[in-house]
């Protein structure tokens, strides 16, 4: 239940639909008008779920668009670049990443970062299949699940060498938790010699009033230090010469690859794909639940990332230590005990929350910063995605007051990047695309009061 009016309701449907409208280019959709200029992978995604509920080919044109982009070794970029953007209005730009000068696995007609994104995309299409009328689904499937089964072949071999069901991210944007202090001590680790990091500037400090809600200068010096090792190893992350600076098995987005294996699967049925390829998704999917498992610490009832370089678990308390919802089939044990720390005040039971929506990194974690990128905010598209995923797994009164308290933010605050937890202060960018494709989604399944 909301406590949304018929009007609200109306008027918050339209106003997703404009942002979307206005960050609309030729048949993507930008993450945000000023500070992110270009196609996201992940935002991609979000924002065809969103769009799924206007128009289902919309949807897949965002997805087809994001695919051009695909690496020929399957990877799908983290950044699709806009070539009318302007030099200087975002940094690093498709020159500082030179992946079509340096990389044989990058795609021509397009330029494109070097780095890939959580893949939600399975899961987009899903979606929009599903809005879809019964005719079009086959053909969509279709068209679909090659660039899907490349992509998610990709993370499982390039990006699990090992077999373990856990995806090595090389670089903190992999994660699209960018600042997020899971990250610190490795990053901490990882030493620059500024002799041989060429100058440049940043362009999101132009964009924000707070310089101290984004990253720090020294984070952003390793951030580039590490794209030039990519640069060294030609993007070949699975044959670097040198070992990476930083290789980090991400729980997070590792679940997120589970649950779109799961989406991929019932694609595979439509698109009508050989018994091969659908024994291939499931094993995939078995291989995701059982890393997470061993990735998950009793003690301290979280799923760890596992720092590769340092040789140890990350212990750091985020949302991201809530993985195994994303990922589902947890046993009622692990569930229960989940759904226990979920309520309690080292997440939304903190009583100086505003509206009861998980913070990005736990308040009685050290590193927790309720204004600072990924370090406590509240992200809309993430209390979609564990909305999405709490429903899942039969949390469904969990599910609902997400939706609840999200909508009831948006209304006061607006399509903001992200949110102080405790004032309700909107932060970052604003008409971010995909917090107004989650307003869709959650809309659809609102009954205004
Ligand atoms: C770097 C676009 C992206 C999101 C990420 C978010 C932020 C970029 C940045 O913006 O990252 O990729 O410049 O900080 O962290 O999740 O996809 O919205």
């Amino acid at each position: 239940m909301t406590n949304i009016s018929r009007d609200q309701w109306r008027q918050l449907r339209q106003d997703a639909i404009d942002i979307l409208d206005a960050n609309r280019l030729d048949g993507w959709t930008r993450a945000a008008p000023r500070l992110y200029p270009h196609q996201w992978s992940w935002d991609s995604a979000f924002i065809a779920i969103g769009l799924a509920h206007i128009d289902h080919e919309r949807a897949m044109a965002e997805m087809r668009s994001l695919f051009r982009g695909q690496w020929r070794n399957g990877m799908i970029p983290h950044i699709v670049f806009n070539p009318d953007v302007p030099a200087g209005e975002y940094f690093p730009d498709a020159d500082r990443w030179a992946c079509d000068t340096v990389a044989p696995d990058a795609p021509g007609g397009v330029r494109t970062s070097g780095i890939c994104q959580p893949p939600v995309h399975a899961i987009a299409v899903q979606r929009a299949i599903a809005l879809a009328p019964g005719s079009e689904r086959a053909r969509l499937a279709r068209e679909a699940f090659g660039p899907l089964f490349e992509w998610h072949r990709y993370l499982l071999s390039a990006r699990d060498p090992e077999g373990s069901g856990l995806v090595t991210i090389v670089h903190p944007w992999e994660s699209g938790m960018d600042n997020s202090p899971r990250w610190t001590d490795a990053l901490a680790a990882i030493e620059v010699d500024p002799a041989r990091l060429a100058p440049y500037q940043r362009a999101d400090l132009t964009h924000v009033e707070d310089p101290s809600q984004r990253p720090t200068q020294a984070d952003y010096d390793r951030f580039l230090w590490i794209v030039d090792r990519l640069i060294d190893a030609r993007y070949r992350v699975d044959a670097a010469a040198e070992p990476l600076p930083f290789r980090m098995k991400d729980v997070f987005f590792s679940a997120i690859l589970v649950a779109a294996n799961e989406a991929l699967l019932r694609i595979a049925t439509l698109a009508g794909a050989s018994f091969e390829q659908v024994e291939i998704v499931e094993s995939w999917i078995d291989r995701g639940r059982s890393g997470l498992a061993d990735q998950w610490h009793d003690d301290l009832v979280m799923c760890c990332d596992r720092d590769l370089v340092a040789g140890r678990d990350v212990t750091v308390r985020t949302i991201a230590s809530f993985a195994p919802f994303v990922a589902g089939n947890l046993t009622s044990t692990r569930r229960d005990a989940l759904l226990a720390k979920w309520r309690s005040t080292a997440m939304l039971g903190d009583p100086r929350l505003k509206w009861r929506l998980p913070p990005s990194t736990s308040p009685v974690e050290a590193g927790f910063s309720p204004r600072a990128y990924w370090r406590g905010p509240v992200w809309p598209v993430m209390n979609w995605l564990f909305g999405w995923a709490l429903r899942n797994v039969g949390a469904a009164d969990d599910a609902a007051e997400l939706a609840r308290e999200g909508l009831a933010q948006v209304l006061a605050v607006g399509f903001a990047e992200y949110i102080e937890p405790f004032t309700g202060e909107p932060l970052g960018s604003s008409d971010q695309s995909w917090t107004a494709a989650v307003v869709l989604d959650w809309l659809d399944d609102v009954e205004p009061a």
